[in-house]
């Protein structure tokens, strides 16, 4: 491993249940570069999605010096990876409940869990999610109340030179762009296509899979997701990436298609 390309390894804090959200930034010496924003792990139930930023944080650490679009990309931008932002959600579909969703907050109702993908400070709660406690698209008390999602929002902010963000989920395959809360594209829609179609090429020309490029409100309209907030509250194109696959296992990805799909994601 090339541990100068490791700028820095720290913590955008802890999450509701005590455990830190990591994240590392990579990049070769220099400083100003502009940054690229990846994480995964919103959603509990998605595993394939840490596993897939946690592959590629190791492809870009000892591909450096050895494969040409790693090196330019290191040398060009710091990326910045959050492999797991919400562990709590993890850890409990993990060891209790394979499909779990949000995270782990108790609330009012005696229910469980606030679905962080419906809690960012941007048309909260306005549409596409729930206002009950139960519901798996729970958009919580009030717009970035759960720590996960705040902290984020402060350390993504902190990120000086930052251009664009990755979130990515399972499953169906997808790249998703801006806008999420509704069907009218942005002003940079040209833009913004350009570049999901691009990424969702260079996903399909690894294996020749068939990943799509569509706005993210052509999935379904949501208020309060970090696509959105990153666009509007940010300042930079934010996609969503759906991993694989179509269906066929769903949440329950097999093992071997694990190093597959994190080749995808790093193309
Ligand atoms: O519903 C979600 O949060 C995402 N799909 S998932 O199956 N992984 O839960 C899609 C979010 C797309 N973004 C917006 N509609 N803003
Ligand atoms: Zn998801």
């Amino acid at each position: 491993p090339k541990k100068e390309l490791v700028q820095k390894i720290a913590s955008i804090g802890k999450s509701l249940e005590g455990r830190e959200l990591p994240v590392i930034h990579l990049s070769s010496a220099g400083t100003g570069k502009k940054v690229i924003w990846v994480s995964g792990g919103q959603h509990a139930r998605e595993w394939i999605a840490p596993a897939a930023v946690m592959y590629v944080i190791d492809s870009l650490v000892n591909g450096y010096g050895l494969n040409d679009r790693i090196t330019k990309l290191l040398n060009s931008f710091e990326v910045v990876l959050a492999p797991t932002i919400n562990p709590d959600g993890y850890e409990y579909s993990r060891t209790r409940f394979r499909y779990w969703r949000k995270n782990r907050r108790r609330n009012a109702d005696g229910s469980f869990g606030v679905d962080l993908n419906r809690n960012w400070d941007i048309h909260w709660c306005e549409l596409g999610a729930s206002r009950s406690p139960n519901s798996d698209i729970y958009c919580g008390a009030k717009a970035a109340s759960e720590p996960e999602v705040y902290q984020t929002q402060v350390y993504i902010k902190g990120l000086n030179n930052r251009v664009a963000g990755l979130d990515i989920h399972s499953f169906g395959q997808m790249v998703l762009r801006n806008p999420g809360w509704s069907s009218i594209p942005t002003i940079e829609e040209a833009h913004l296509r350009g570049l999901g179609d691009t990424m969702s090429q260079a996903m399909n020309a690894v294996f020749g899979n068939d990943y799509s490029s569509d706005l993210s409100s052509g999935l379904y309209p949501t208020g309060g997701s970090m696509d959105d907030w990153m666009f509007y509250g940010a300042g930079m194109p934010g996609f969503t990436v759906e991993l694989r696959d179509h269906g066929q296992y769903g949440f329950l990805l097999p093992a071997d298609q694990i190093v597959p799909t994190g080749q995808e994601v790093l193309a």
